[in-house]
């Protein structure tokens, strides 16, 4: 599917506040800054049109917009994100999405989902139930899902060693490949679809996006970059170190209709 349009939102001046696992250090505001700039620039080279949403200090996590939004071919789910401190981000992004698709519906209490859980297939979606998104949630959103004619299945990934959502561990690329850590490649549920494996040692590098023939993913991890230059694809690097401090993945940087 074509791609033209993006909501993104700037990192704020207390996005080192966010929720993290503190794995990877503090994050510096101004490096984060200049490598979301980096990255707006490279979604407006793929052809996205930009809707900027305007950052707030009481959402230090609200950078991450992907997680509040699930979009569809046909409109958009507003999500109700698992981690307390993030429920109010919705609100500014229901507000930017309604003057640009229809809205399908939300999730609501006691149900949660964040969009970081949710994996277009193509016409069939992949539900992560994890410490954000329940089953509650889960169902709900399929059931949503069904009223439209799509396909869901859930996969149970609060297993799985430090992976924050479904798809910081599995990227989806245009052509229907995807891209994932070996904990997920090996699932029943990914069965059937051809798999590009991430060494362990890159796992951060199996969240990236596919867009309009371009795939983003995170720089510093070659073995990656050369598998998927090997198949041809046309791969784009982009520095993401100060996002990965606060757990966040290049998908999660931006809501694509
Ligand atoms: C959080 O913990 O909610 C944020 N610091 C990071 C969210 C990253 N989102 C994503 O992977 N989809």
């Amino acid at each position: 599917m074509r791609l033209t349009r993006a909501l993104v939102r700037r990192p704020s001046p207390n996005f080192a506040d966010g929720l993290t696992q503190g794995q990877h250090g503090i994050p510096s505001y101004n490096v984060a800054k200049a490598q979301h700039e980096r990255y707006c620039e490279e979604l407006t080279r793929c052809g996205l049109q930009l809707t900027r949403l305007p950052t707030d200090v009481h959402y230090p996590d609200a950078t991450f917009v992907e997680d509040t939004a699930i979009l569809t071919g046909r409109g958009a789910i507003v999500t109700r994100p698992g981690a307390p401190s993030r429920l109010g981000e919705v609100e500014s992004v229901r507000e930017a999405l309604s003057e640009l698709t229809p809205s399908l519906g939300e999730i609501v209490a006691p149900g949660t989902v964040e969009g970081g859980d949710v994996c277009d297939l193509g016409g069939r979606f992949l539900i992560g139930i994890s410490a954000r998104t329940n089953e509650d949630g889960a169902r709900q959103l399929a059931a949503i899902l069904q009223s439209q004619g799509y396909e869901s299945t859930m996969i149970d990934v609060r297993g799985i060693p430090d992976l924050l959502h479904l798809k910081s561990g599995l990227s989806v690329l245009d052509d229907g490949r995807l891209v994932a850590i070996p904990a997920l490649a090996g699932r029943d549920e990914l069965r059937g679809y051809p798999i590009v494996r991430v060494a362990d040692r890159e796992s951060y590098a199996a969240n990236g996006v596919s867009i309009n023939g371009r795939v983003l993913i995170a720089r510093g991890f070659p073995l990656l970059e050369a598998a998927l230059a090997s198949l041809r694809y046309e791969v784009v690097t982009l520095e993401m170190s100060e996002f990965r401090k606060m757990d966040g993945g290049l998908s999660c940087l931006s809501l694509r209709l």
